[in-house]
């Protein structure tokens, strides 16, 4: 329909003011928050397959995710907290030294696309800050990103203090970044390794199944 197909269009085109004004039109058109989430979810997830693809770059999938933002903030308040299902909860973070934060925004955004509640640290985060971030949010994911080849040692050590505190097996781990490779994922006993932020998301969506 119209209105819904709109929406999808301008979210895609990362026209933020239209996607705010459809999304409070539908609202006030009696459209379900349901079907206009489910259709903001849907177009991110256009997004993240052009993304994929190299059909789209960097600055696209920026823009699209805030309009998707702007509309996530006129539905989230209609959503009540005692319903609200998510598929599941994540912690991520970049590792502690490393400032780059765009591609874990990505896999944020993603995350948060596919229905994941997720908890945002920010970056140069400690091994303490993630451990503490898991057990005080009994996250069902840590997803860490690191950038430079002097900061993914941290992963491990995260890793190795998760163990300490007897809370390894209670959380899924799944890194990503530019160094990181499956095999240094398998050497420092993480469960999960992609190489791009849609296919973080899918992961983590079978993870959960
Ligand atoms: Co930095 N930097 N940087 N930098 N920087 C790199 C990473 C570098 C490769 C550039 C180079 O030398 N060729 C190099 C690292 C070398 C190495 O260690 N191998 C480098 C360096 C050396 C540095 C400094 C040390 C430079 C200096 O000061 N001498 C310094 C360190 C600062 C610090 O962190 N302590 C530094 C600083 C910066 C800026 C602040 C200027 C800026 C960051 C801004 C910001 O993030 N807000 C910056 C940038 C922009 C880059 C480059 C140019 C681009 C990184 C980026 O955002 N890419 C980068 C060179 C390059 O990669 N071409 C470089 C786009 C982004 C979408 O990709 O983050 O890889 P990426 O994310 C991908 C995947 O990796 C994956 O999904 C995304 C795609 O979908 N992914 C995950 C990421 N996290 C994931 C987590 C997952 C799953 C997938 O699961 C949890």
């Amino acid at each position: 329909n119209n209105t819904l197909n709109e929406i999808s269009k301008y979210l895609q085109e990362g026209q933020s003011i239209k996607v705010r004004e459809l999304t409070i039109a539908a609202l006030d058109n009696g459209y379900d928050y349901k079907k206009i989430l489910d259709t903001l979810i849907e177009a991110m997830d256009i997004i993240g397959k052009k993304f994929k693809k190299n059909a789209i770059y960097v600055p696209e999938v920026l823009i699209a995710s805030r309009a998707f933002n702007i509309a996530l903030d006129i539905i989230s308040p209609l959503i009540d907290p005692n319903t609200r299902t998510y598929l599941g909860k994540v912690v991520i973070g970049t590792v502690k030294g490393d400032l780059h934060d765009i591609g874990k925004n990505l896999v944020k955004m993603m995350f948060t696309g596919m229905g994941f509640e997720v908890i945002d640290l920010g970056v140069d985060i400690s091994e303490r800050q993630f451990v503490d971030a898991v057990k005080e949010h009994e996250a069902d994911i840590l997803a860490m990103s690191a950038l430079l080849t002097t900061t993914m040692v941290n992963m491990k050590n995260t890793i190795k203090l998760l163990e300490v505190e007897g809370l390894r097996d209670q959380v899924k781990i799944l890194i990503g970044g530019a160094p990181i490779t499956s095999n240094y994922a398998r050497t420092i006993g993480a469960d999960y390794y992609t190489t791009d932020a849609a296919s973080a998301a899918e992961m983590a969506k079978e993870i959960m199944n």
